[in-house]
């Protein structure tokens, strides 16, 4: 299994919980555990991170706006970005000379042609040297690579000097705005290599020397990267096959303690499987979460809000605060048709709203949790873009959220006319509405102000 469903997996019960208590946390706790610990990440990194998880989760006072769940999710979420890199400084826009160096088949000629296109994409004239001198199959392979996208090359099959091929490639390769160098890996770090590398980092200069590690090195990341980076001061890492490798959280996680900067990750075979990487849009798309996007916009709404007076905010009175008050309080005296019936309104209320399970009563304040306060007082900004924030911060469909906010709207229109008769005064201090006044008051008004046209 792949790191990203291990974590989905992970964090899913959390997702679905409704009681965050201690024992909740930790339950989520060990299963975020073992999905790490399976990806290869140090057994140390793992405890950090879920000791901090846990002390942050249980946190006396929740951030402003935020519910428990929510917190939960944000916290569990923040840990793991940091865990995997953090935001990480992004690949250098314009390189000049880069070099690529690894072990055997870490992915280094493939990675060569896939940044060639890369850059070339983003406008730059690129060209390619082909330094691995060690393998006589290697210039044929990026030949082909290079081929296929039209990239140009310089190659000598006969050179086996890779310093040397290094030096006759920077005289005929005028002209471009950016130079990669494809070199030779061995099947362990050794002194070989290390010579090699060190040759060519002499002759060719480069600007940018990145390591390039396959993901199923897993932890051993940290050590492949201090050796490289003793031997030639690597700056920058790419690691490929992320896409078959079970191991690549471990590796994620080894070179954000090395502080080496993954700028790039390889995706596929194919030349356009290069992604920049990013540790918190990573983890949001594995993981399958737009709803861990939702719930950082929605916290930056909270933020926005601050500044809106609470009094500004109740004007709406009416608002989807009051409305779940009053069918809870509802559903309490009994099912919501009886009471209305009691009340003379039945024809009044829509048969959805008489209807009304608690069931759905839970969902609307799942709904409503996703919610920021400006939205719960003044449903009128929900807008498409809210609803859909607010859809995938709780899990639900759009049109769950829509059936929500049409329910909000028929009950607004009937409080109105509670209202004409003496809204303020049916109005009890949690918000919901005093049903014994108000069978009272309809009592005597009934016929007359309900009546059916
Ligand atoms: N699935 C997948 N395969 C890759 C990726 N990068 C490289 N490969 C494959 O890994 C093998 C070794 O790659 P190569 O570039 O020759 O490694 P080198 O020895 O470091 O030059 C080749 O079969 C590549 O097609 C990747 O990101 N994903
Ligand atoms: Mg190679």
């Amino acid at each position: 299994m792949a790191l990203g469903e291990k974590l989905r997996n992970a964090v899913e019960s959390l997702r679905k919980a409704t009681v965050f208590d201690k024992g909740a946390i930790k339950e989520a706790s060990k299963e975020l555990q073992r999905a790490l610990i399976s990806s290869d990440v140090e057994v140390k990194l793992v405890l950090d991170l879920t000791t901090h998880i846990e002390e942050e989760a249980m946190s006396e006072k929740l951030p402003k706006g935020l519910t428990r769940r929510e917190h939960v999710l944000k916290v569990t979420y923040d840990n793991l970005v940091e865990l995997l890199g953090g935001t990480a400084k992004k690949a250098p826009e314009k390189p000049k000379k880069i070099l690529l160096v690894g072990l055997f088949g870490a992915g280094k000629t493939t990675t060569v042609a896939k940044l060639a296109k890369y850059y070339i994409k983003r406008g730059m004239k690129v060209g390619v040297i082909a330094a691995d001198t060690y393998r006589p199959a290697a210039t044929e392979q990026l030949e082909q690579l290079c081929g296929k996208a039209k990239i140009p090359l310089f190659g000598d099959k006969k050179e086996k000097n890779a310093s040397k091929l290094v030096e006759k490639a920077l005289k005929k390769m005028k002209g471009f705005d950016l130079l990669i160098t494809d070199s030779a890996g061995r099947s362990g770090f050794d002194s070989g290599l290390v010579k090699e590398i060190k040759g060519i980092n002499k002759e060719f200069k480069p600007d940018e020397k990145w390591l390039v590690l396959g993901a199923d090195v897993g932890q051993l990341a940290k050590k492949q990267a201090k050796a490289f980076h003793e031997a030639i001061g690597v700056n920058g890492v790419i690691i490929t096959r992320i896409d078959g490798s079970a191991k690549g959280g471990g590796a994620l996680a080894a070179c954000a303690v090395s502080e080496a900067p993954v700028y790039f990750l390889g995706t596929g075979e194919k030349l356009d499987d290069l992604q920049e990487f990013d540790a918190q849009r990573y983890l949001s798309r594995i993981m399958g979460y737009g709803d861990l996007q939702a719930l950082l916009e929605k916290a930056k709404e909270v933020q926005e809000e601050g500044d809106l007076s609470p009094e500004e905010l109740m004007k709406g009175e009416f608002n989807l605060d009051t409305f779940y008050k009053q069918l809870k309080a509802t559903k309490k005296m009994g099912s919501l048709s009886k009471v209305s019936e009691m009340l003379g309104l039945k024809m009044q209320v829509p048969k959805e709203m008489l209807d009304m399970t608690e069931e759905k009563l839970d969902g609307f304040k799942i709904i409503m949790d996703s919610m920021t306060i400006q939205e719960k007082q003044q449903p009128n900004v929900l807008n498409r873009n809210r609803i859909l924030r607010i859809a995938k911060g709780c899990g639900k469909k759009e049109a769950d959220v829509r059936e929500l906010i049409k329910s909000f709207k028929q009950m607004a229109g009937m409080f109105k006319k509670f209202k004409n008769i003496d809204g303020k005064a049916l109005q009890k201090k949690d918000g919901g509405i005093d049903m014994q006044k108000l069978a009272g008051m309809f009592g005597k008004k009934k016929k007359k102000k309900f009546r059916i046209r």
